[in-house]
């Protein structure tokens, strides 16, 4: 499908594209739109970097973790530059202010989906100096604990142990179809109008509309209000049971077990949040008469109904029944609700779906890092055609379209921003994956 002559060249552009956004001690997802330190943003970059220049990847992963809070929050952006054009901007969330948050940098107040664990994971296999990669994870180590403790404590916050996510930028995938319904009843009573700088960047039809941003502006406000530690959940205005990140939080503490046996630490704590967790999101989030995992949304206690490409996410996770993992893949297949014949693999929402848009944003775009993802899935239980063929397809598009952010699954074309760093770096990953097969 490809020459070798291609896949060495995409990997050079790979490299220039994460050379380009390189500042200080880690990469931002791309030079103007987001010119921050994002968190799965750098779990995802680290696994790019460690092909290339393993002490890159370890002081990315530092860099994150230079923002850690002393509850172990790790926050959705670690802010670099005071003067850089994003908003909301470090004022905005204030960060300092509150007792144990790092007092000589700005962060956010809430955290991402937790792809941390499995990426110093990830360093560490691919690294060449394996007394190197221990002592580093063996650095590092405590402050992965202290976060997942965050999760599987704090953020349990109704006592069933599902981890609970409080904002539309935790989960992600901001403006995703799964957040509509919960959204809608929010009331905003006499708000001010909020400012974005997004849209000066990429065209407003592929970005969250102004409703949207005034919704996050006002959720986090809501959430500042606590000091962002959660006193009485049912008085905010959104509270998610979000699947991909509890699935994603269970790769994590699969993760840590396995580096815990590597640095010979115990792991019998590790061993028992991932059995609660793993049985709740088994039982609530599994719907056995549809076969499908759903998000819970906690407000108004019901269970999500939108299938988007997020529900196929628990197929990275080991211990899944085999009808758990067919139903999954049958969604992922070529003409299944995410792959149209002649159009590009996978789209984030399906196509049939009344929300469904090709340009906007995660409302129906092609996204590198879920594709990444579902492909590590697909590979766990033994799908090796379908990794093949959704590994080239997904070297295709970029290939093709360039280093988009995302990218609309019916043409192909590229959206977003373009250079950045998430799609480089697990690119790289593919590449090495291709070329060593
Ligand atoms: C997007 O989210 C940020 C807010 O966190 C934004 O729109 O300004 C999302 O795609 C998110 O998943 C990603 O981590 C971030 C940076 O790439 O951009």
């Amino acid at each position: 499908m490809f020459s070798d002559e291609q896949l060495d060249d995409l990997k050079l552009r790979s490299i220039e594209v994460l050379k380009l956004n390189r500042h200080k001690k880690f990469t931002k997802p791309s030079s103007k739109l987001y010119p921050h330190q994002w968190n799965w943003d750098s779990a995802f970059i680290a696994i790019g970097l460690s092909h290339i220049d393993e002490e890159l990847a370890q002081q990315e992963i530092l860099s994150l973790l230079s923002g850690q809070w002393g509850n172990g929050m790790i926050p959705h952006i670690v802010y670099s530059d005071s003067s850089a054009n994003y908003l909301p901007d470090e004022n905005f969330w204030d960060s300092k202010k509150i007792k144990n948050s790092p007092k000589n940098i700005s962060t956010s107040g809430i955290t991402q989906p937790p792809v941390l664990s499995f990426a110093a994971l990830k360093v560490c296999e691919n690294s060449k100096d394996k007394n190197n990669s221990k002592k580093f994870l063996k650095e590092i180590y405590p402050k992965l604990i202290s976060y997942q403790r965050f999760l599987n404590e704090d953020r349990n916050l109704t006592g069933d142990d599902l981890i609970c996510v409080l904002h539309p930028w935790e989960s992600g995938l901001d403006n995703s179809p799964r957040w509509d319904k919960s959204l809608q009843n929010i009331q905003i009573k006499n708000y001010y109008r909020v400012n974005r700088v997004d849209d000066k960047f990429i065209p407003k039809h592929q970005r969250p509309t102004d409703k949207d941003y005034q919704l996050y502006f006002f959720i986090a406000e809501k959430l500042k209000e606590q000091d962002y530690k959660i006193k009485d959940y049912l008085s905010l205005p959104v509270v998610m049971q979000d699947v991909m990140f509890n699935a994603l939080a269970i790769l994590s503490l699969e993760s840590l077990i396995t580096i815990s046996e590597f640095i010979e630490e115990d792991s019998s704590q590790l061993i028992y949040w991932k059995n609660k967790l793993s049985n709740a999101i088994n039982t609530k989030l599994w719907d056995e008469k549809n076969k499908r995992f759903y998000d819970w949304d906690v407000i108004s206690n019901r269970a999500i109904d939108n299938l988007t490409l997020a529900n196929c996410i628990p197929l990275i996770l080991n211990s899944l029944s085999q009808k758990q993992i067919d139903s999954i893949v049958s969604h992922l297949k070529k003409n299944g609700d995410f792959w149209k014949e002649d159009g590009f693999p996978l789209s984030a929402i399906p196509l049939s779906s009344p929300e469904f848009n090709p340009k906007n944003y995660w409302r129906g775009p092609v996204w590198i890092n879920m594709n990444w993802l579902l492909i590590q899935g697909l590979e766990k239980h033994g799908f090796s055609e379908l990794v093949t063929e959704l590994s080239n397809e997904t070297i295709r598009l970029v290939l093709e379209s360039g280093f988009y952010e995302y990218f609309d699954p019916i043409i192909g074309e590229g959206c977003g921003s373009d250079n950045f760093s998430w799609t480089a770096a697990l690119i790289i990953d593919l590449i090495n994956k291709h070329q060593t097969k």
